[in-house]
């Protein structure tokens, strides 16, 4: 649901991506109304206390008690806000992760200055993997293990079916990466040591930018990678044919 259009961010391609503008939006209007508020309430001030309407000084002060019920309504909207709607969203993306046979999973590993996305091939099942191995392999994948042999990896671009879920586990060779795909609303921390799942659906098949999103080092700027989301059936096929195959005895 959108409130209004007014943040002019880029079109949304994921199926939960309206619902973070939503709450984008419903944040950003209720600081400016905030502002606004606290503005006009400082030039009353200005204007009440003024020191010719008021030659002597008021020991008192304020008798009345609408500040006082303005506080309590402003924390009672920001209450509303975390607890009725960020709070129950953030619990459904980081609890609910899709299971099942549609699901997709990718591995995604950054380094300094790029990314390189893992795909478990035609098995379905991811080789092991080694921090070791990051010097011969830019997933540090092992090669030699049964489950590898099938895997697919692609440096600076990564692959992904419309309309079915992507589980991406997200992880950093040497510092502290972030990997942003802002059309789909998805930015996920990338740390050395851990692998972190993020999850969403895309909706638009098309071409876009991945980005870092933390500062990382002298070629922060320049970590781009792209994005391409096509038709589910497309992607069957170029996992399939695009794996490599198993040497052959011989
Ligand atoms: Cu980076």
């Amino acid at each position: 649901m959108r409130i209004l259009d007014f943040m002019l961010l880029p079109e949304v391609g994921s199926a939960h991506g309206s619902t973070v503008d939503a709450m984008d939006e419903s944040v950003h209007l209720f600081m400016a109304a905030l502002f606004i508020g606290w503005t006009l309430f400082f030039l009353f001030c200005l204007w009440r206390f003024w020191h010719k309407r008021n030659p002597k000084a008021d020991y008192v002060g304020v008798r009345g008690h609408a500040s006082t019920h303005v506080e309590v309504g402003v924390v009672i909207i920001e209450a509303i806000l975390l607890i009725g709607f960020a709070l129950p969203f953030w619990a459904q993306r980081v609890e609910a992760f899709p299971v099942g046979p549609d699901v997709v999973r990718i591995r995604a590993v950054a380094y300094q200055f790029g990314w390189a996305f893992h795909y478990p091939g035609p098995d379905g099942n991811f080789g092991r993997v080694d921090r070791d191995l990051y010097v011969t392999d830019p997933a540090g994948l092992d090669r030699e293990d049964p489950n590898g042999l099938d895997d697919i990896i692609q440096v600076g671009s990564l692959t992904m079916p419309k309309d079915r879920p992507v589980v991406i586990d997200v992880t950093s060779k040497d510092v502290i990466h972030n990997l942003s795909m802002v059309p789909l609303r998805v930015s996920q921390d990338a740390i050395p040591g851990t692998e972190y799942p993020t999850w969403f659906t895309p909706t638009k098949t098309g071409e876009w930018d991945i980005i870092c999103g933390q500062l990382c080092g002298a070629g922060h700027g320049s970590m781009r990678a792209l994005y391409t989301v096509i038709e589910g059936d497309d992607f069957d096929k170029g996992v399939i044919e695009n794996a490599p195959k198993p040497p052959t005895e011989g």
